[in-house]
């Protein structure tokens, strides 16, 4: 038998449509659904969801903790006693404490219209009295603070569709690794067909990652978290050679001729221009000049921003940056060119999802500063004292920053509960572990990260074991707690689907749920195209009604520069001896996920890569336990020589688990023992790249 299926995972595509080949009750494999096919196809870790599906790591029956916490010692539960003990517990803390004492560390381990980790989670607390909750994004907390404020609520529509790459003549991938972390399921067979077709393929990236190995026509090295200064540079290039569209875009933005009269050094005398980047960047100034002629000659250019530059110290200005460039160079809101803004913002096609009933008002906090509101609450500053998480579709110990501290959070809570496929580490110090369906067991309707599309999949096996969905265990927990009808408002899982697919623009649900895939008519939105042609007609939800590369609403509520600058020795240079740390997604896993040792060592291991220069300094050679540290932490780990790495550079992937016990920590390997979450400007998100470290032998 052969059913629909997507992943629903939170690793860049979300909802690649699928096959899954299903034989005595058994998921033989997952191979791709020609329904999306050419263009619309799934990734390696979609192909390998049948072993996931099926893998003896599993968690198959609830688990309730015997020794303390991070001891690995547990007892296996009956539902009934562990949905018992997860109600009474937080219920007992809400009366005792509010229930604002209760964080939902609720992530984006399953997303779809039904299953939703984070809206399920928020769903049952909401009705359950309220919680606090978690704002801002580990993956783009800095663009999408800043991105408001150039765009207005427009910033939402702001992306494109990809099959308008095919009209791009140049493509720059700034810090976008989109054939191994990738930013849709359309986009790598675009790319590689716009490849063939000869487009100019940049790809800017301190790693010869595989993108640039497959891809690109031209690799432009460049230093981590210092992309404002290159994108500055460039500017002055194309305005000190009569290059940029000077009226073009002024008419589109405001702060343009401050922008202009910054980077000439008009009020301080210092051009920003190539001689001055070459030093910060790293990229010689020739190459610079090369790079700005070319994006002002090649039109359209279509720029498609990665995540990681704004994942760094300083990262919101690059985001400001991108759109000054496409506004210079005349590609703004053009077919084949770009915004520059965060590429998946287009709506995706009409559909219902389950609703997490947030209240407006509610207490929230940063989510890089869990660990610290944790921590500290009410009298550190925070709105509220957390006694209790809620943890679902989150390995958040681990994936978030500041290892140590993350788990002196968890370990200080008065309880937890942890809703889980595998025994993680932040599951490992909660109090109770519920186990969950795994994506195969599941119907649901598959809302992608980008493109004009959604999928379908039906449920191909029952749970294994004891496990359950996780609405069949709020719905459970919720009757328990009393509000079991309000939660599921009379409807089981099946209802919902029907539900949702009622509320949808899909013009043949029958046919959708056969063929698992419903591409919309419109596959060539241009985000911003009306404005970009017409900005007085058109104009955006900012208070110019144009794109505010100044912006004073910006500087006033953030303290932040009214127009993007290079802060300069804030983040870098180093000092002597330092190198800069990337710690990028890799192909094999979504985050964490096939991060246990056994599955890391199956899929080649785990290292820090240098370049052989910076290790011989060092005293290190291939295959040498090296230790990296910082002001956050320390952490030992084997070095592999890569001499494709730029030099200054170090790369140590992250989504590798931690060891139970803390005071292994030093041995993990794990990137986030160096990650901090203090001191990271107006936006306060997470900066995991071109983070400063000291390595030497171990
Ligand atoms: N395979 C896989 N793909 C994924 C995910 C996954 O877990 N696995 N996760 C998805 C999610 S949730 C997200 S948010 C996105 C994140 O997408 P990104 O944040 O864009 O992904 P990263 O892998 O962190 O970085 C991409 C590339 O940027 C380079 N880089 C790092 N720092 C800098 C810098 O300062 N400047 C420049 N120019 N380049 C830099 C890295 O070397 C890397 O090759 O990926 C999505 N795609
Ligand atoms: N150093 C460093 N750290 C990073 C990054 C980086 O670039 N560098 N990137 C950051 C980014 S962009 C992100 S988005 C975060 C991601 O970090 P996390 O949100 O922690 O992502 P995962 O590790 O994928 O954890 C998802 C968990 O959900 C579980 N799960 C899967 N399906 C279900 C389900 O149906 N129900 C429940 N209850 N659970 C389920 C999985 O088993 C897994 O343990 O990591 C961040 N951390
Ligand atoms: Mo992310």
């Amino acid at each position: 038998m052969t059913l629909p299926t997507f992943c629903g995972k939170d690793c860049g595509g979300g909802a690649c449509p699928m096959l899954a080949e299903v034989e005595g009750g058994r998921v033989i494999r997952t191979r791709p659904n020609p329904a999306g096919a050419p263009w619309i196809l799934p990734c390696s870790r979609g192909l390998a969801l049948a072993a996931e599906h099926s893998s003896g790591n599993r968690l198959l029956a609830p688990q309730v903790r015997k020794g303390p916490r991070g001891s690995g010692q547990w007892r296996e539960a009956g539902w009934d006693e562990a949905l018992d003990l997860v109600a009474s517990r937080l219920s007992e803390v809400s009366a005792r404490s509010g229930p604002d004492a209760v964080l939902a560390l609720a992530g984006a381990g399953s997303i779809g219209a039904l299953h939703s980790t984070s809206s399920l989670a928020r769903r049952f607390l909401s009705l359950a009295g309220g919680y606090t909750r978690l704002g801002g994004s580990y993956s783009n907390g800095a663009a999408r603070t800043v991105l408001p404020y150039l765009l207005g609520p427009e910033w939402k529509n702001s992306g494109f569709d990809p099959a308008t790459m095919s009209k791009a003549r140049m493509i720059v991938l700034w810090g976008a690794n989109i054939l191994e972390a990738r930013l849709g399921s359309e986009l790598p067979t675009r790319l590689l067909e716009a490849k063939r077709r000869g487009a100019a393929i940049v790809v800017i990236d301190p790693r010869r990652s595989q993108t640039v190995e497959r891809a690109a026509t031209w690799h432009i090295p460049c230093r981590p978290g210092t992309d404002t200064a290159l994108m500055l540079a460039l500017l002055e290039v194309l305005l000190s050679e009569g290059l940029a569209q000077r009226e073009w875009a002024q008419a589109r933005s405001t702060g343009f001729s401050q922008l202009a009269a910054y980077v000439l050094g008009e009020a301080d005398g210092k051009r920003r221009g190539p001689e001055w980047a070459e030093p910060v960047t790293g990229v010689p100034a020739g190459e610079i000049r090369r790079l700005a002629r070319a994006w002002a000659e090649a039109s359209p250019t279509m720029l498609l921003p990665g995540y990681s530059i704004q994942r760094v110290r300083g990262g919101e200005e690059p985001y400001r940056l991108t759109l000054a460039l496409q506004l210079a160079t005349g590609n703004f809101g053009i077919p084949g060119g770009s915004t520059g803004s965060l590429n998946n913002r287009l709506p995706t096609p009409r559909v219902g999802t389950i609703d997490p009933l947030d209240v407006e008002g509610r207490p929230e906090l940063p989510v890089l500063l869990w660990p610290d509101a944790i921590l500290g609450g009410r009298s550190s500053g925070f709105p509220t004292d957390i006694k209790a998480a809620l943890v679902a579709g989150g390995n958040w110990l681990g994936q978030g920053a500041d290892a140590g501290k993350s788990a002196r959070a968890l370990d200080s809570l008065e309880f937890s509960v942890c809703l889980e496929m595998f025994p993680t580490p932040t599951a490992g110090r909660c109090d109770v572990i519920l186990p969950v369906a795994s994506p195969l067991e599941k119907e649901d309707i598959g809302i992608p990260w980008l493109g004009n599309w959604l999928s379908y999949k039906s449920r191909a096996v029952p749970p294994a074991g004891l496990a359950r969905s996780d609405y069949d265990i709020y719905a459970d927990l919720a009757a328990r707690m009393g509000f079991g009808e309000a939660f599921t408002e009379g409807r089981g899982e099946a209802a919902w689907i029907e539900a949702f697919l009622k509320d949808s623009e899909i013009p043949d649900p029958a046919a959708f749920r056969k063929s698992g895939f419903y591409l919309a008519p419109e596959q060539e939105r241009v985000g911003l195209a009306d404005f970009a042609r017409d900005p007085v007609a058109h104009p955006l939800g900012t208070p110019s009604g144009r794109v505010e590369l100044a912006s004073a609403p910006w500087a006033r509520d953030t303290g932040g520069n009214p127009i993007p600058q290079w802060e300069g020795p804030a983040a870098l240079p180093c000092e002597e001896g330092e190198l800069l740390l990337v710690t990028p997604k890799v192909a094999a896993r979504t985050h964490s996920q096939g991060g246990d040792p056994a599955s890391v060592a199956a899929s080649g291991g785990h290292f820090l890569c240098l370049h052989p220069d910076d290790a011989s300094e060092r005293g290190l050679g291939e295959g040498d336990l090296a230790r990296l540290s910082n002001a956050t932490g320390a952490t030992r780990i084997r070095c592999r020589l890569d001499g494709s790495i730029m030099r200054g550079v170090a790369c140590l992937p992250e989504g590798t688990w931690l060891p139970e016990d803390t005071a292994n920590y030093e041995d993990s390997g794990s990137p986030n023992a160096l990650t901090s979450t203090v001191d990271h400007g107006p936006a306060r998100a997470a900066s995991m790249h071109g983070l400063r470290v000291r390595v030497g032998r171990a």
